[in-house]
This record gives C-alpha cells, sequence and structure tokens, in this order.
C-alpha cells in the first residue's frame, strides 16, 4: 500500500468484559465507565457475547489479552452449598457457567485478572471458596455494604495490607471505597491472599501470588474513576501488565 497512510492495527491491549444480562429489554450490557476507564488507559474494552458456548468463550480468551470480572448478578449459593434466595431475578446461570469457564481459560493462559464485586465473589467461589449469601441477615456489622449512596460516595475505608500487590499499586494503607454489595467472601479460596478489609473485618481485595496479575476489589473502582486519583491507578496497573505481557507473547 506504498503512498497511503496504514492503519495501525494489534498495537492496544484487548481487554475483555464479562456482560449483565438485562433480560427484561432482551439486552446484555456492560456499565459504560468500564469501556471509558480502558479506552482512557489505552486499551481496546471487549465485551464478551453471553454464552455458554466453549469454542466462541475459546475465541475471545485467545483473543483477549487481560480479562475483566466485571459485577453483576449474585452468585448462585448452590454452587458454595448454600441455598438460593427466592428472587430468581438475583441470578444469572449462564453467566455462572461461562464465567468460570472463561476463568480457567485465562488461568492457564496466564493473562492478567481484574475482578470486582461479584467477579471476586466468584472466582473465589470457582476456587472452592465460599460468600455470605446476604451481609444484612448472617454478619453482624455497622456498615452498610449494600448501600445507595451513588457512584462516588465513599461507604466506608478498607485498610490495604502492607506488601501486597494492591498496597504497591495504589501506596495507601487506608483508603475510602464505596459499596453495592450484599454478599462477601466468607470462606477465602486457597490460591487467594487477601490485600484489603474493610473497617468491620470483611474481605474487600484478594490476589493471587506469583507471576500472573490477578487481583479482585470489592468495591467498584470504574465508578470512582473521574475523579479518585487510586481507582485511575488501579485501571493503570492492570492495562499496564495487559501491555507488559501482549509484548512478551
Ligand atoms: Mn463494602
Amino acid at each position: 500500500m506504498e503512498g497511503k497512510t496504514t492503519m495501525q492495527i494489534n498495537q492496544k491491549p484487548k481487554i475483555g468484559i464479562m456482560p449483565i444480562n438485562f433480560e427484561k429489554m432482551g439486552f446484555v450490557v456492560v456499565r459504560e465507565h468500564f469501556l471509558r476507564a480502558i479506552i482512557d488507559c489505552d486499551a481496546v474494552p471487549i465485551m464478551l457475547p453471553r454464552t455458554e458456548d466453549r469454542d466462541t468463550l475459546n475465541e475471545f480468551i485467545n483473543l483477549c489479552d487481560g480479562m475483566v470480572f466485571s459485577g453483576g448478578h449474585d452468585v448462585n449459593p448452590e454452587i458454595y452449598g448454600e441455598e438460593k434466595d427466592d428472587n430468581p431475578e438475583f441470578y444469572d446461570d449462564v453467566r455462572d457457567v461461562m464465567e468460570g469457564y472463561v476463568i480457567d481459560g485465562v488461568i492457564e493462559s496466564e493473562k492478567p485478572i481484574f475482578a470486582i464485586c461479584r467477579g471476586m465473589q466468584f472466582l473465589n467461589v470457582h476456587f472452592g471458596g465460599t460468600l455470605y449469601t446476604d451481609i444484612n441477615k448472617e454478619y453482624k456489622t455497622d456498615i452498610e455494604h449494600p448501600r445507595d449512596h451513588g457512584f462516588h460516595g465513599i461507604a466506608h475505608n478498607v485498610t490495604v495490607l502492607k506488601g501486597t500487590p494492591l498496597h504497591n499499586i495504589i501506596g495507601k494503607t487506608e483508603y475510602g471505597v464505596n459499596s453495592f454489595h450484599h454478599q462477601a467472601i466468607k470462606d477465602l479460596a486457597s490460591p487467594f491472599r487477601v490485600c484489603a478489609v474493610s473497617e468491620d473485618g470483611l474481605i474487600e481485595g484478594v490476589y493471587i501470588p506469583g507471576d500472573q496479575y490477578v487481583l479482585g476489589v470489592q468495591w467498584h473502582p470504574e465508578l470512582m474513576i473521574d475523579d479518585d486519583e487510586e481507582s485511575r491507578i488501579l485501571f493503570d496497573s492492570f492495562i499496564t501488565a495487559c501491555r507488559n505481557d501482549m509484548n512478551k507473547r
């Protein structure tokens, strides 16, 4: 194509995001904040289709340089041996199945993982951990974790544990976060270590030690990114890991 400007392709890391089922309207959706956060970090967001089809999911696992396991429906408690709440709208069995499959694929291919809220909870359950199905009923606390306080509002503080990747990334030991969850990690699955804890002792951040970037947070940094420096730094660290891995491949 001499004399013409060739479009540059395959320069930016491609970041997969789990879909959320919006059944009433026949849509699957992602929160727009994720798209903006990823584009702002000079990467390309790609929403996965909501499907259990393994061939399709394999294509996306291969295509993506990193994976965001985003928030969404509750994890079906039957997966960790508890009873379902009576509201079927809480759950998305297709997402539970596809997410488990994608986690295995991304772990096997050693690509970076950033898990948020439900994403972190599901990761823990997938590796054999358990959850509080409803914090309000099962955990004594004065903090309102399922709080309706707007996207940016700080609901509670977390203590970020020194020496953990999260502390290395954001460089703070006390940090204010939002909170939109009524499930929470109860028993931590064996590959994980805790990196953040809320004031009432709930696990709010986890990671897997080792070379692969696997980080989960219970809050929603994508919603705080416009006016919270640390949220931007968090996304940037994840995308940087994706870019570095991509360049090695
Ligand atoms: Mn919380």
